[in-house]
């Protein structure tokens, strides 16, 4: 594993999974999603884990994917690419994750901490889908997930204007569990995890598979729009020159085409 860690039981039934490309702001590349996948799928068949914590860095949780690595991207490579699959399994993971965030959860950050099960924020945590300012949206469920917890006019503020949300106000929003002070936040997942690997692990794994089963038919039927929508953005020259623009450190010059 490149760029992630892994420790199975970095306290008694509960593995710590810390996202590791500093330099980049954790920017989720296909690596690192790859390696994610396949650790969440080994430490939900070990027997000795019972709840599992993803973390990054003070600094960021994780700035989104890899802006650089899908730049040059079109439509159709994204489609061949399909990421989806990577995050479909993850999402598919039985045993209950907790994200750890401190500072950015960004884009694809803020789509894989809403894609775990519950959310402890440092106060420097900042939460947001800023994807159309380098002229695409959310692909990986942020359009749902968001809407699904923060409601809609929250989210379509968030989503319109890529503006992000301070851990206080995520909290206020029920988008995150809890907020604490910055040297906490992990301590404070731990906390959490290790009073859910108290308990049957059977009784948990099928209390988390229902509570996802409230809303599952419709996140699977909105994810589904979600995904053609991420293609078509990919077909117009905006993505392109939004997606230069932040490599070339420029603002953008959107045309609408
Ligand atoms: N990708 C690549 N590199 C990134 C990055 C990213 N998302 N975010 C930051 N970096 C890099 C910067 O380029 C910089 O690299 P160097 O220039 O040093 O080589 C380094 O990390 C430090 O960043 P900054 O110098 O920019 O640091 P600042 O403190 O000034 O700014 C920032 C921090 C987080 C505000 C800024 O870096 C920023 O705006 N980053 C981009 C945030 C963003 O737009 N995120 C959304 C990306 S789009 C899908 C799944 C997921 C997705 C799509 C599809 N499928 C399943 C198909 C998700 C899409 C996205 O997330």
């Amino acid at each position: 594993m490149e760029f992630i860690l892994v420790t199975p039981q970095a306290q008694p039934h509960v593995a710590l999974i810390q996202l590791n490309r500093p330099k980049e702001l954790n920017a989720l590349n296909l690596q690192l999603m790859g390696e994610l996948r396949d650790a969440l799928k080994e430490l939900d068949e070990n027997d000795e884990v019972r709840a599992i914590i993803i973390t990054g860095n003070e600094r960021a949780f994780a700035a989104g994917a890899d802006i650089k690595q899908m730049a040059g991207k079109t439509a159709i490579d994204m489609l061949n690419i399909d990421q989806f699959s990577t995050w479909d399994q993850i999402r598919k993971t039985k045993k209950p994750i907790i994200a750890a965030v401190s500072g950015f959860a960004l884009g694809g950050g803020c789509e894989l901490a809403m894609t775990c099960d519950m959310i402890i924020a440092s106060e420097t945590a900042m939460f947001g889908q800023p994807e159309i300012k380098i002229g695409v949206m959310p692909g990986a469920g942020g359009t749902q997930r968001l809407t699904k917890a923060i409601g809609k006019a929250k989210a379509m503020e968030m989503v319109l204007t890529g503006k992000f949300m301070p851990a206080e106000e995520a909290e206020k929003q029920g988008l995150i569990n809890r907020v604490v002070p910055v040297e906490l936040y992990l301590d404070e997942a731990f906390k959490l995890a290790a009073e859910i690997a108290k308990m049957s692990p059977v009784a948990t794994k099928l209390a988390k598979e229902s509570v996802n089963r409230s809303f599952e038919t419709q996140l699977d039927e909105g994810l589904h729009f979600e995904r053609k929508n991420f293609y078509l953005c990919f077909a117009s020259e905006d993505q392109t020159e939004g997606m230069n623009a932040f490599v070339e450190k420029r603002a953008p010059e959107f045309k609408g085409r």
